[in-house]
């Protein structure tokens, strides 16, 4: 990341190209970066009387409009366009998309695979010819995408993507070059249950036909999945039903299908059922059809994490082999590594189709995922059969991370998260690339969450910040980093602002509006902590009690602005909670134990800790919460042994919330007292892994997690929190 910091600095991008020959230093920017580029370093002008478009066959007629749209096309034209079949050993060559792009004096040469070539050439062009007003370079361009399925699954839990969504992100995938769109959204009721064995009703179905048209249009493979997991059962009568389903979408269109078994319980999960099921579906429809591209299995154990039985080996030694498998990682959420391929490979007997959970945000709601992609290892090429990205329920917002999901699956090897993530900003909103930015970094945590995933955020002024704050904090102030991050703050205060205004992108604002205005809130909650900070340097205790009494109330602001967007126990609108939260936080109570200690408050929530292994562990209390701070490596408890916290006294408890990885219930109990001397057992809700428990009796200040057995427990703390009254 430390390269991200010097790279941005500089506002100009300039893209360094496998080549650049001639009189001139030329930036060329095309996107996904070709393969080879080679660049003359001259610039022609277009030939007035035209391009004559030529080509042996029928040339692909929307490739053919994207040419018309951006170049002179004459019947009688002074140069040609010059389309032929590619022939060329190289297999690389020989993959859907794959084409060379020459551009002289004399004219343009374009060799082709197939039509999604002829489009890929025409983007390109349409990029080249957008670099220097109405020129395009002289160049020469071999080029084909590294993985041969690249982009989208709609596959989260949440609002679907609206059909006006739809259509934009399908143009968009044609522009960066991405061919696979798989819809699989889990709460449209005809993908999922209950109806996933009816038809869509017309109105629906009219739409699905129009983003058909539109995917082929953009050379996008509609892929349609269907997920009978949840009531399917293993007889003749579901597998007729299937197929009439399959025969209803493929009436619509619909050439390529998937079908998902993830997060099901019961009957579904058999793996010899289902790969005999899905072999079903191969003989007697796909066979009988023979214009199907596509057949996708999403298994139930889909990640490594929960790959514990012979399940894998099951689908490896029965799916028929046109079948294709994804494949989430080592974990639900998780980077994705060589190793970690390789080993579902193995058992799957087929290289997987990587469904990556990233940017979906579907498990921490509070979050917007705006930050770079990085995790994906580019060594991973041939592991891989196909790359598909799930992404968030806000279909402009996933662009960012989309741009470089084009990026990384088109050529692996030049991929630069860092410098792919800043392009992005700048490609989606063209108006305020910076501020774009700016708030982007700032919205990039996923906070404490079930899958341990991690993404930076504010990474490109962690480093400032902390060096400031340590050195504060052991008693030296240093101005000039001061003020670096009262000029942070400001930029950040104005980003929001600058972004709403300036940006064509409506549907976009309208996505992140929540996110956009709590940027400024912590914004302006940094600000106010530096007068404080500024204030307590010069001893001056009533400047900075009057700052003091600010940040506290930017930081109601905030919990304010965030409780009602609450879906879920958990959620709200969180920007900032990576680096710039704690950082304010942090000088609140360094204000409190320095300058003004009549602020600090009068009681805090305290950690109880039955033994040493739980020193480590730290409270928080926030609003209307006060628990424990996630602790997600295992902790063992011996046999007698607990932790828990006694809350403040002044609250009054609503219910208990938790989140016990790995933790068996038995032996296990949850209590709960008045005066942490005689503890009582929460009732036998507390089996379960996740989950909450009213409190009724509101005396209740200690909770705790106690190990009743004789034996060692580990445990890993996702949640373990009350949840209080308001007392306002
Ligand atoms: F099919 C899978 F590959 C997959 O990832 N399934 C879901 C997906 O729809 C969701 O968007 C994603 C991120 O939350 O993770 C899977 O959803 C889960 C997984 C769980 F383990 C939802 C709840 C779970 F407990």
């Amino acid at each position: 990341m430390n390269k991200l910091i010097n790279w941005c600095c500089s506002l100009t991008i300039i893209v360094a190209l496998s080549s650049c020959i001639g009189e001139k230093n030329v930036d060329v920017h095309v996107y996904p970066i070709p393969q080879q580029m080679e660049l003359a370093g001259k610039w022609i002008t277009l030939p007035t009387e035209g391009f004559q478009l030529k080509g042996n066959g029928e040339l692909d007629v929307d490739a053919v409009e994207v040419l018309r749209n951006n170049l002179p096309i004459t019947e009688q034209g002074g140069k040609e366009i010059l389309v032929k079949q590619l022939d060329q050993s190289d297999p690389k060559m020989q993959r859907s998309g794959a084409y060379t792009l020459d551009v002289s004096e004399e004219g343009i040469q374009i060799e082709i695979y197939d039509n999604r070539s002829l489009f890929y050439a025409a983007q390109t062009l349409q990029q080249l010819l957008a670099q220097e007003g109405k020129k395009l370079p002289v160049c020469s361009i071999k080029d084909y995408p590294d993985v041969v399925f690249r982009g989208v699954v709609e596959g989260f839990y949440g609002i679907p993507w609206s059909f006006e969504n739809r259509v934009e992100q399908l143009r968009f995938y044609g522009r960066m070059k991405m061919n696979t769109y798989i819809f699989g959204p889990k709460d449209d009721p005809y993908h999922r249950s209950p109806y996933w064995r009816e038809p869509y009703p017309e109105d629906q179905a009219q739409n699905i036909r129009q983003l058909l048209a539109e995917a082929q249009k953009n050379k996008v493979d509609f892929v349609w999945a269907m997920h009978p997991g949840m009531d399917i059962r293993w007889n003749e009568a579901d597998r007729i039903a299937a197929i009439k389903k399959l025969e209803s979408m493929y009436d619509l269109g619909v050439r390529a299908f998937a079908v998902f078994f993830d997060d099901i319980e019961g009957e579904g999960t058999d793996a010899t059922k289902q790969a005999a099921f899905m072999n079903y579906l191969k003989s007697e429809f796909v066979d009988k059809k023979g214009d199907i591209q596509q057949l996708i299995l999403c298994p139930t154990e889909y990640n490594k994490d929960w790959a514990k039985t012979d399940y894998l080996d099951i689908l490896g030694d029965h799916l028929d082999p046109f079948i294709h498998i994804m494949w989430t990682g080592d974990k639900v959420v998780s980077d994705i590594t060589h190793e970690g391929l390789e080993w579902v490979n193995k058992r799957i007997k087929r290289p997987c189709y990587v469904w990556w959970n990233f940017p979906v945000s579907d498990y921490c709601l509070a979050h917007l995922l705006m930050g770079p992609v990085y995790g994906l290892d580019n060594n991973a090429v041939s592991d891989m059969h196909a790359f598909v990205s799930n992404p968030m329920e806000f279909a402009e917002a996933s662009k960012v991370a989309l741009w470089s999901v084009s990026q990384f699956t088109w050529n692996m090897a030049k991929f630069e998260p860092e410098q792919s993530w800043s392009l992005a900003c700048e490609s989606l909103v063209p108006e305020a690339p910076e501020a774009f930015r700016i708030f982007c970094e700032h919205n990039a945590d996923i906070g404490p969450n079930t899958w341990m995933y991690y993404r930076q955020e504010s990474f490109r002024s962690a480093d400032l910040i902390r060096q400031f704050e340590q050195s504060l904090l052991g008693g030296t102030y240093l101005p000039k980093e001061a003020k670096e991050i009262t000029a942070l703050f400001e930029q950040i205060e104005k980003a929001p602002g600058e972004v709403q205004e300036k940006s064509a992108n409506r549907e976009l604002i309208r996505e992140i509006q929540p996110w956009l205005t709590q940027t400024r809130n912590v914004a302006m909650a940094g600000k106010a902590t530096m007068k404080m900070i500024e204030a307590a340097n010069k001893k001056d205790k009533e400047a900075c009690r009057t700052a003091y009494k600010e940040v506290k109330k930017a930081l109601e602001t905030i919990a304010d602005f965030s409780r009602p967007y609450r879906r879920g126990e958990q959620d709200g609108v969180r920007s900032g909670s990576q680096v710039l939260l704690p950082f304010i936080q942090n000088m609140l109570v360094h204000v409190e134990n320095t300058l003004l200690p009549e602020e600090q408050p009068k009681e805090r929530p305290e950690v109880l800790a039955g033994s040493k292994a739980f020193e480590e562990l730290a409270c928080y209390t926030e609003d209307d919460v006060v628990g424990l701070v996630p602790h997600f490596p295992l902790v063992t408890i011996a046999p007698g042994e607990y932790f828990g916290f006694k809350m403040e006294d002044s609250k009054q408890p609503i219910s208990l919330v938790y989140d016990l990885r790995k933790s068996k219930a038995k032996g296990r109990a949850l209590q709960g007292s008045i005066d942490g001397k005689v503890w009582f057992t929460f009732p036998k809700e507390a089996a379960n892994r996740i989950d909450t428990i009213p409190i009724h009796d509101t005396r209740v200040r200690y909770i705790r997690c106690l190990n009743q057995s004789n034996a060692d427990m580990s445990i890993g703390i996702g949640r373990f929190a009350v949840l209080t009254e308001r007392n306002k």
